[in-house]
Order: C-alpha cells, then structure tokens, then sequence
C-alpha cells in the first residue's frame, strides 16, 4: 500500500516514518510514506501557499494551485480506481474501524493536510475524493490527522502486524471495548489484580475477560451495544456484571 501525504510540514512525518508499526511496515517494504510540500510548486518569489478570504474575516486560506500542482507531481496515479484523495477535516465523514477496512482495499491514498483556516473549497470540490473527520474537536493543522489515518489503515495491511499485536485489532473487531489488562506488581497501594488472572484457569480468565468487555460497553458505550447481536451466553455474562455493578458504587472522576 502507498502513502503520499501533502503536507506544508513534512517533518512532522519523520518520528511515524522512523518508529513504531508504521516504522517497521515502512522497512519491510510492506507500505510506502512519501511527502509533497505545496511550497515547492509556488512560482512567486516569496514561496506563498496561502492569501486572504474573499468575504473578509480573519486568518488565511490555502491557495488551489500549490495543491494541484502536489497532486500532479504525484507519479504513477491510478486516477480511475484504487487511488483516493483524502482531506481531513472537522467537516468530513467521522472515521471508524469500517471506514479504515474500506480504505485499506485502496492501493494508494493521497493525504492532504490543510493549515491556517483551511482549503479553498474550490480545491476540495475538484480534487478531493473523501473529507474524513476523527471526531467533534479541532486540530491545528491536518497533520496529526493524516497522522492517525494512516497508522490505523496500514495497520490492516497483511503482515504489518505481528500475531500479538493482532489480537487488540481481533478483540475490536467484535464490536466491544477491551477488557482491563494488568502487569506487576501484583498489589499497588493495598490493590490486587483481579484474582482469577492468577489462578491459571485459562477458561475462567477468558470468561472474565468477555464479562468485562460486554459490562464496560454497556456502561461507557452503549451505543455499541445496540448495534451487537448477543449470544445468550453474552446476555447472561452481561447480567452478572450488572448484578455485581450494582453492589459495587463505582467512582469516575468526570
Ligand atoms: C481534522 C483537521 C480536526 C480534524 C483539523 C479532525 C485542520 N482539525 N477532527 N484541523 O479530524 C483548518 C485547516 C482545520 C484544516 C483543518
């Protein structure tokens, strides 16, 4: 799978480039990240990427022709299918795990990264394929956005995964949240881990776990919830937990 971020910042892309699941992928030559500066297609002499709003009001917007010229340096684009530009914005389609199987079915996503107030949306009505959103909450720049995209997509591509760390993405794909984990020590100030995680059990600690995943869905997402067919062994897992949760007065902080 192939990256290509349009970015004003690229730098921003190095630490993800040289680190991590992303890091390795790139390494193995499992993915490509590669990244255009819309500041290397300007033609005046002061190298401007952005101008004012027509309309008035305050800040900057980026201009349409440094993008467009991004976009056309970009060799080898498959315009038909399989490529896809992708804008990031509090304004795009929210972003979940469906949306980043979808996308990982492409065999080349262009990111752009906006600054100042935003795009030109004459830009974005010509050239931009999909506006995705991570969620109700506003970013500086782009970046850190592509950012994301781009690790939770290529961490669906074949082999980029080791067998571990699949098993977080697994669990997800069920449609419940995680269930507590815990390392040692095994007590920190006066608290145990749970105990059936020390007894061995392997049967009952899987039990537990699936326990813990259908209650915290049910108390912090029961949104999920409703779109989740349960088992009958779920629903009576589930009733458990709500019966020990109601012994239990639980204090969150917010
Ligand atoms: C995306 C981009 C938030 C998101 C962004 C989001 C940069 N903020 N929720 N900021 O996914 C003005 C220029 C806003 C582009 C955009």
């Amino acid at each position: 799978m192939r990256f290509t971020a349009i970015t004003l910042f690229p730098e921003m892309f190095d630490a993800t480039k040289q680190y991590g699941v992303v890091g390795r992928a790139i390494k193995d030559k499992r993915i490509t990240l590669d990244c255009i500066n819309p500041r290397d297609f300007t033609k005046d002499k002061h190298r401007s990427v952005d101008d004012r709003p027509y309309g008035g009001g305050p800040g900057m917007l980026m201009t349409i022709e440094p993008l467009t010229a991004s976009l056309k340096s970009i060799v080898d684009v498959n315009i038909d299918e399989r490529s896809k530009v992708i804008y990031l914005s509090p304004q795009g389609r929210k972003l979940d795990q469906n949306l980043v199987k979808e996308l990982s079915q492409q065999q080349h996503l262009i990111l752009i990264s906006g600054r100042y107030e935003g795009v030109d949306q004459r830009f974005i009505d010509e050239s931009v394929d999909i506006e995705i959103s991570l969620g109700d909450f506003v970013l500086s720049g782009g970046e850190i956005a592509s950012l994301a995209v781009i690790d939770t997509i290529a961490r669906q591509i074949d082999g980029v995964l080791g067998h571990s760390e699949s098993v977080i993405e697994d669990s997800f794909e069920d449609g419940l949240l995680d269930h507590p984990h815990y390392t040692r020590p095994e007590v920190y100030k006066n608290k145990k881990v749970p105990a059936v995680l020390l007894s061995g059990n392997h049967k009952e600690i899987e039990r537990w776990r699936l326990k813990q995943r259908l209650g915290i869905t049910w108390q912090k997402r029961p949104d999920l919830l409703m779109n989740k067919k349960l088992t009958n062994e779920e629903k009576l897992l589930l009733e458990e937990y709500k019966k020990e949760f109601k012994n239990i007065k639980k204090s969150f902080r917010i």
